[in-house]
């Protein structure tokens, strides 16, 4: 249905004037990019209208907002998807048409909003838009991080990082909000005094501050006229720096202030499952926690109510432990602004606050170092203190005499702040990201606190939007589950796409799933065609792993079974096999050596078979570049196989294994994360599953790892494939371009041999191969395959997992807004 504001003229005329009023440019003379900006804020001047309708209804109607705290929002392009979810994509599409312009092309002028580094950020996007489908008053608030996570660029098989300037041709769906701007102070010295009413006032002296402005950008609900807020913070310098700086001398001081302002949103730390602790990072939480609590504090205080009924108004809900500053925070604020006592700030802040864990790597949980922390947010650290203090008395008295669970405990520690801690004691709910995930969490990584105090775990799958990941990834699928489903209804109850099970014996139903695929397929290959300049075939069979690179997601295992394969068909020319594409996409954090040296293997490799006229193109290797949230919109739909294929208990959850299989991609993977709910929903015959459990991983782990050396000698393929890592085979001869992985699989010069338990799994590995080409050859058993996998994907909409929060953790009511 056409919006009826999009009125066709209206929306014509209002292109038209906006590239006028932007660019003094008639159609015809615009660029690609004038005419995105022109569109777009056509498209805003109509969202507009449902954001004012919104922010007066959550006033009305009082209901209790939900503040999502996180340093990463990774929302991806917003032109497309705003059109799906104001029901307007078609027609839009239709009426730029008859004026010359192609949507398609459009969105891809739009800049790639790359706020977060990979699933986390991603989950904080697909959340907000859930929230707001569902109904329920929620914002985000983050940092509006100059430059976004790196492009990645691969010049001779490595990756290069390249700045992403996000920005630089202005964001149309922005809106900077000068009026909600705060000020945040870091450093200096502090004392108390006595104020006028005899209260204790709190003074901090020879501060650094920066002033933190607000931008927000429009969260469309799907069909509902509902629009919240991501609020982004950007942080300018108080003094301004002006002439008259020059005059007084306060040229250095001014220049000064722009610099602390311009370095705390310039980078977003592009590390994924890995904290480098530098000082920047500290600063960059406690910058976007400050003021969104201050900020949060006014809004509500202008409501009148009590300050003792916050937690009734507004839940923060803390995304991992980058933003766990905000305990303390929220203690200062009621305590030195509010007057409030101890007992009754710690009564308000830990009913307002909520903590999702979101990995079990230690290299992930954060810890400042004491001296710093205290350096940078002198009263915060006394307050974390009184925390700590107070929460150690509490084990001291319930575990008396255990000083050893006392250390495991406290929150400060061996000179360090430890983050998860702090979240932990304050937080009224802890949560994991999956079933197996939180088990861990209970059993194994925060047990003591499990114990201590069980009431506040709980688990919440995680989940993708299929407004995003199905309706604008995979409109040919689309369409055919309305067309068979009858109604358009599962965009908001994906449970609805368990009637496709009906159909998945129907040939004429396989037919149509497997020409969408194809469909598809041929839409990545001609993207792999321009942009890496390789021809694949649509008919092979399309095996896909993108996600970040981390040794744990072991994307080296997936490229060893290449070089398996690859030594298969050289050695048997005239064996009949499978035509397969394997296609990789990852970025890799820039410090991350490892990690980098396995993009140059996968490239290395893909030189040399993708070059070798003797295999006749039997295996096809690709490495696409820049992985991001735009381009895995194409990739998702295209895929055959779905690579899952972490060491089992090392991924929380994993998200892409829900975004394939909903556009039908097979998942082979472990039973890690959510893989393992994955297999429970479609069946364990409608997946390739390998490997050692989580249960066995531990087990190994907590008794020193094992001996890849006995795998080694006693499988000739396998070591045929290691030694071909130094032997140059696939570098041109050099035989020390890969050592380092090769050491890292067979001896502990640096840590455990096989950390990751590769060579360990390698033969279950290839037998799942194995299984899922046998697999394949039957067209009808496979599409059935693939068409179970959609139909039992309900689960996995972030839908689902926001109900489970509102019901168990939020508590939140749903609002209605009136369209105009
Ligand atoms: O919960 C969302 C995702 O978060 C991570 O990406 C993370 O950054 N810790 C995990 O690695 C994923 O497993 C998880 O799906």
């Amino acid at each position: 249905m056409f919006d009826k504001r999009l009125d066709k003229k209206k929306f014509k005329e209002e292109v038209e004037s906006n590239l006028k009023l932007l660019y003094r440019h008639t159609i015809a003379e615009a660029s690609q990019q004038e005419l995105f900006q022109a569109v777009s804020y056509a498209v805003k001047e109509v969202i507009m209208d449902d954001w004012i309708s919104t922010q007066k209804a959550v006033k009305e109607q009082g209901a209790k907002t939900v503040v999502y705290l996180s340093m990463e929002f990774l929302i991806g392009r917003a032109l497309g998807n705003n059109l799906i979810n104001m029901n307007s994509y078609r027609q839009v599409e239709d009426c730029l048409a008859e004026m010359g312009i192609d949507l398609n092309a459009l969105e891809n002028q739009e800049p790639d909003p790359a706020l977060g580094n990979g699933g986390l950020g991603r989950l904080a996007a697909c959340f907000l838009e859930s929230l707001t489908t569902l109904g329920y008053p929620a914002y985000g608030c983050g940092i509006r991080y100059r430059y976004g996570m790196f492009k990645q660029k691969i010049e001779n098989g490595y990756q290069r990082e390249v700045p992403d300037d996000w920005l630089k041709d202005g964001y149309p769906f922005e809106l900077r909000r000068p009026d909600f701007t705060q000020e945040v102070r870091f450093g200096g010295t502090i004392h108390f005094e006595k104020d006028a009413n005899g209260d204790d006032c709190f003074i901090q002296e020879n501060y650094q501050s920066v002033k933190a402005v607000p931008y927000e950008i429009p969260i469309v609900g799907y069909g509902n006229h509902m629009v919240n807020s991501l609020c982004i913070w950007d942080a300018e310098p108080i003094v301004n720096f002006n002439l008259d700086s020059f005059d007084s001398g306060n040229y250095h001081k001014a220049v000064e202030q722009e610099n602390i302002a311009k370095n705390i949103v310039e980078v977003l730390y592009p590390n994924d499952n890995h904290i480098a602790g530098k000082e920047l990072r500290l600063k960059q939480q406690y910058f976007f926690i400050s003021a969104s609590l201050q900020s949060a504090l006014q809004k509500f205080k202008k409501t009148g109510a009590s300050i003792f009924t916050l937690p009734d108004k507004v839940v923060f809900q803390m995304n991992d432990t980058h933003p766990t500053v905000a305990v303390a925070e929220l203690m200062r604020l009621l305590l030195d602004q509010e007057h409030l006592s101890w007992e009754e700030a710690w009564g308000i802040t830990t009913k307002c606050v909520a903590y999702t864990n979101h990995t079990i790597m230690s290299e992930a949980l954060e810890k400042w170092p004491i001296d710093l922390f205290e350096r940078l947010l002198p009263r915060v650290y006394q307050i974390v203190q009184e925390i700590d203090r107070r929460f150690v008395a509490e084990v001291r008295s319930r575990y008396p005499g255990n000083e050893e669970k006392v250390a495991r405990m406290a929150i400060l520690y061996d000179k360090q702040v430890r983050m998860a801690h702090l979240a932990i004691v304050a937080s009224f709910s802890v949560n994991g990201v999956a079933a197996l995930h939180t088990e861990i969490l209970k059993n194994q990584e925060l047990k003591d606190f499990y114990e201590m105090m069980p009431d506040k775990f709980n688990n919440k799958t995680n989940g993708v939007t299929q407004r995003r990941f199905l309706m604008h990834a995979n409109p040919w699928l689309s369409d055919w589950i309305t067309l068979e489903l009858k109604t358009t209804e599962w965009a908001t109850n994906l449970d609805l796409l368990a009637g496709l099970k009906a159909l998945v014996d129907n040939p004429a139903a396989q037919s149509d799933f497997i020409e969408i695929k194809k469909q598809n397929k041929i839409r990545l290959a001609q993207y792999i065609k321009e942009h890496n300049g390789i021809e694949v075939d649509p008919e092979s069979l399309f095996d896909i792993q993108v996600k970040r690179l981390h040794e744990y997601k072991r994307q080296l295992l997936n490229i060893l079974h290449v070089i398996y394969l690859y030594n298969q068909i050289k050695e048997n020319p005239e064996q009949e096999v499978q035509k397969r594409t394997f296609i990789f996409g990852a970025k890799a954090s820039a410090g991350y050596i490892r990690a980098k040296e396995i993009i140059k293997l996968i490239t290395s490799v893909a030189e040399v078979v993708n070059n070798d006229a003797s295999i006749d193109g039997k295996i096809k290797v690709v490495f696409i570049e820049d992985y991001k949230v735009s381009n895995a919109e194409i990739i998702f739909s295209a895929a055959d196989l779905s690579e899952q294929i972490s060491t089992a208990s090392k991924e929380a959850s994993g998200t892409g294994n829900m975004k394939f299989m909903m556009n039908g991609g097979v998942t082979i993977g472990t039973m890690d994360g959510a893989n393992v709910e994955i297999v429970e929903a479609v069946g364990a015959e409608n997946a390739f599953i390998f490997g050692l459990s989580s249960e066995e991983v531990i087990q190994y782990e907590n008794h020193g790892g094992y001996n890849p050396q006995d795998i080694y000698n006693s499988d000739p393929k396998l070591r045929q494939v290691i030694d071909q890592l130094v032997d140059g085979t696939f570098a041109g001869g050099d035989r020390e371009m890969f050592r380092n992985i090769y050491d890292s699989l067979l001896t502990n010069k640096s840590g455990r041999a096989d950390q990751y338990f590769i060579l360990k799994d390698f033969d279950s590995y290839r037998q799942a191969q194995a299984a899922a080409v046998a697999a394949y050859k039957d067209k009808s058993a496979w599409a059935r395959m693939a068409m179970m996998n959609t139909a039992c994907s309900g689960k996995f909409s972030s839908d689902r997992t926001i109900e489970e929060y509102v019901r168990d953790i939020w508590h939140s009511q749903k609002i209605q807004v009136e369209g105009k």
